[in-house]
């Protein structure tokens, strides 16, 4: 009987789990109310200890290479959002069988209305934790902190509710009293009437789990379906809206600062410039803060003269405005990886800001506070000396999109995505350093781009005829240093020597470098591997190292059958 109230709690637990989460989708797409598998999700993200998260992720990312599950960030993205679903599942059905079995064991008598009591409880002690994860990190829900409580409490008290009233169905109580019933089952005299009874007992409980079923499908289908649509046509709007900027802007491709340069990359390597919607994204949360810009002001405030508080308009017309290309790369990409892309950057640099603030004797530091409570710290001398320590408000010509950052992130040259804020509310001037949010969980405290080099493509298909009649295959790809520049690439097949490729100019000092190499064609089964050189001689890594804790190293390859 214990046996049969843990199966059947399991069975119960699972089978409203999942409207539960459907019914909270459709809240979250309909009116941008908390959806709270993603909620528990990003709280574990940030309560667990660093090392679990760090072989989480790697874990993760080398799942996506291994399988070829597409470009990282995307499908890294895809396999949170899958887990969480499955977390928060998982935790719904291990509740439904405590509660069925707890009920069991300790035979709960409960009628009519009261049947309902354990599984409110139920709700409440699932449903109090979730409001409170939820207020913790959730920034992108858009209804009210009372609207979103009472969403997220409702939803999980009404799927208690369900829980045990189903429960109380399946396992109905005899009308008669207990001891009453104990004898009557021991006693030998009543063994014969109690076959057809149980028999009957199992029609009507598999009647009745159909008709759950059935009720927790529509649900299933009914909020999960509605709610995809509405997220498409969000996402149908949101690429429109992007396009139709940069219509507006009307910057690509035409006016790059390199177009003249004649190096042709080869078909087939990234492109130069990341459109928009391509650039990698690397965030702390599943869904992005959604800042309102009406009421957005940029606080700096701390060791300072004068506290400010900044629009963005005032950011905008009151500071100098600078364009910067940049090629920003995760820590977590991986030698060849798709974290790391390439556009067009502008805002206003950071040390014009804080001079306005004006800093007192003891500054040293400053400490950025993000909307989804990511954190950096930045030391002053750096901004000081560096005026492209910037703070950016526009990507590709056009505001930051929500997911990138919205309305203000910096850029700080050199160093791994992150060490460098997206969302930022305020800035503290401090008199000592702090470790950031990364760095707490064990990454490499300055965080310095390592340089890297990838074969992007062997051109088989787009072979030219060299100045002797033979035949070249272009072989292409990127070289990277941060901002310090690539004045070498060099390209091996096979065993042979390493040669030296072709370099296109890059977008600025701060981008990576197109290269390119003509290879004399021989057909069969080729590895091409590429490796670089600093802008001042200093040669990239070779061994190989993994991304944690200070980015990965190594020679990268690309094997081929032509
Ligand atoms: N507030 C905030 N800033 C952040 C992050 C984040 O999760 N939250 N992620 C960082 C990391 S790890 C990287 S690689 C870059 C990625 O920027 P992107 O998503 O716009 O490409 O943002 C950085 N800034
Ligand atoms: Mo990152």
């Amino acid at each position: 009987m214990r046996k049969s109230a843990l199966l059947t709690g399991l069975l119960l637990g699972a089978l409203f789990t999942i409207p539960l989460i459907a019914i909270q989708f459709l809240g979250d797409q309909w009116f941008g109310a908390p959806f709270g598998p993603y909620d528990v999700f990003d709280w574990l993200a940030r309560v667990l200890p660093g090392d679990i998260i760090v072989r989480s992720i790697e874990a993760m990312v080398e799942l996506i290479d291994r399988f070829d599950l597409g470009e990282t960030s995307q499908a890294a993205s895809q396999l949170k959002k899958l887990s969480a679903l499955g977390m928060f599942f998982g935790g719904g059905a291990v509740v439904g069988t405590a509660l069925s079995v707890v009920l069991r064991r300790l035979n709960v008598r409960l009628t009519g209305y009261a049947q309902v009591l354990p599984g409110l409880l139920a709700g409440l002690a699932v449903g109090m934790p979730l409001v409170l994860i939820s207020r913790d990190v959730n920034f992108s829900a858009t209804t009210s902190p009372t609207v979103s409580a009472a969403w997220l409490l409702g939803t999980t008290l009404v799927w208690g509710a369900v829980l045990s009233w189903s429960y109380y169905r399946l396992f109905p109580q005899p009308a008669v009293a207990p001891d009453t019933a104990a004898t009557t089952a021991s006693a030998p005299a009543t063994e014969p009437a109690a076959g057809p009874q149980v028999y009957a007992e199992q029609i009507n409980r598999r009647e009745f789990l159909v008709r759950v079923g059935g009720a927790a499908a529509t649900f299933t289908v009914v909020g999960a379906g509605v709610g995809k649509l509405l997220q498409e046509r969000d996402e149908r709007q949101y690429l429109k809206r992007i396009r139709r900027n940069r219509a507006a802007a009307e910057m690509m491709p035409k006016d790059l600062p390199n177009q003249d340069d004649p190096l042709e990359p080869a078909p087939g390597t990234r492109p130069e410039y990341t459109p928009l919607e391509d650039h990698y994204r690397i965030d702390i949360s599943l869904r992005p803060p959604e800042i309102d810009e009406n009421e957005y002001e940029l606080r700096i405030e701390g060791l300072v003269e004068t506290p400010l508080r900044l629009s963005i308009d005032e950011l905008r017309e009151n500071y100098e405005p600078m364009d910067q290309f940049i090629t920003l790369a995760c820590i977590s990409n991986p030698v060849g990886g798709s974290l790391t892309s390439t556009i067009l950057w502008t805002g206003v640099s950071l040390r014009d800001v804080l001079a306005d603030a004006g800093l007192q004797p003891s500054a040293t530091h400053i400490k950025i506070m993000s909307a989804d409570r990511f954190f950096e710290t930045v030391a002053l001398d750096l901004i000081n000396e560096d005026p492209r320590v910037m703070l950016t408000y526009d990507w590709d010509g056009q505001p930051l999109l929500y997911r990138h950052g919205f309305p203000l992130r910096i850029y700080i040259p050199d160093l791994y995505g992150m060490k460098q804020p997206k969302w930022i509310e305020s800035i503290e001037v401090i008199d000592h350093d702090e470790d950031g949010y990364w760095v707490e969980r064990g990454w490499d405290k300055v965080a310095r781009m390592k340089a890297t080099s990838v074969v992007d493509v062997a051109a088989v298909d787009e072979s030219v005829v060299g100045e002797e009649g033979e035949t070249l295959v272009a072989i292409g790809g990127i070289a990277h240093a941060g901002a310090r520049g690539i004045s070498r690439v060099e390209v091996r097949v096979d065993d042979g020597d390493w040669v030296e490729a072709q370099l296109r100019e890059p977008l600025s000092e701060t981008t990576w470098v197109i290269w390119r190499y003509d290879w004399p064609f021989e057909s069969g089964r080729h590895t091409f591997a590429v490796r670089c050189v600093e802008g001042d001689g200093t040669r990239q890594i070779e061994d190989t190292q993994g991304t944690f804790p200070d980015g990965a190293s190594g020679i990268h390859r690309l094997t081929r059958e032509l």
